[in-house]
């Protein structure tokens, strides 16, 4: 068993923490068959071209656990993954629901964004990010870029407000990694060059954390609703 305490730790400070080899290469080689199967190679974009265009999002969603694909219930029950849920957030959790993100080659990835409102430093999302292939600059692109300790920084800067990105770190995901990342925390996903890729999300929150909390994204040019699909706030 990992030391779940010294990852908590870890996950506080940075709003971040990547483990390699956390889940079996058997797992993750069926969860990414399944995915395969499911979106074939050219799947349609469920966004909208507003979207799209806007924020510089290409990523395809699938909730595989939705549709009773019984396999991906593992990841949810996985001892070692909620006792360090449960070392990060205390015993008021829940989980809100899995979600495979798809991006075909040749598409930019995901601007940098919070997925909700840093407002209340109590009311987050936090990423379980499971991967089921290899990332990395040579082969697929789309690494996951981080900034450290930014979810304690309030809005993510505007387009014209300073960024420093030189702080950003860039995390190059295996096949059975884990990744768990807080919501107010920045982040972003480099164009993809490779023939796909694909991340898996275990979506949990603090209990009493709204189910929508994730429907608004910050990006540096907007805030956006997902649900009505609409622009909420232009940033500049
Ligand atoms: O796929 C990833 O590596 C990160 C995706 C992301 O932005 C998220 O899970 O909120
Ligand atoms: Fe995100």
């Amino acid at each position: 068993m990992i030391n779940v305490q010294a990852y908590a730790k870890q996950f506080w400070q940075e709003g971040f923490i990547h483990i390699e080899n956390f889940f079996s290469a058997e797992l993750v080689d069926l969860y990414n068959e399944k995915i395969i199967e499911h979106f074939g190679m050219t799947p349609d974009f469920a966004h909208t071209d507003e979207f799209i265009k806007k924020s510089a999002v290409e990523v395809i969603p699938w909730f595989p656990q939705r549709e009773g694909v019984k396999c991906f219930d593992t990841v949810s029950e996985d001892k070692t993954l909620r006792a360090l849920t449960q070392a990060i957030l205390g015993h008021d959790w829940y989980e809100q629901y899995s979600m495979v993100m798809f991006s075909k080659q040749g598409t930019v990835g995901q601007a940098w964004h919070q997925d909700c409102l840093p407002t209340d430093p109590k009311q987050f999302n936090i990423n379980r990010l499971v991967y089921t292939m290899d990332i990395d600059q040579a082969y697929t692109g789309g690494q996951t870029m981080v900034m450290p300790g930014s979810h304690r920084q309030g809005l993510i800067p505007s387009p014209t407000d300073a960024f420093d990105q030189s702080k950003a770190e860039i995390l190059s995901p295996k096949k059975g990694s884990l990744v768990l990342l807080h919501g107010h925390c920045f982040h972003m996903v480099k164009p993809v060059t490779g023939k796909y890729r694909v991340s898996t999300n275990y979506r949990v929150a603090p209990k009493g954390t709204p189910e929508n909390i994730t429907d608004i994204g910050i990006y540096r040019n907007m805030i956006y609703q997902f649900s009505t699909q609409s622009v909420l706030e232009e940033r500049n």
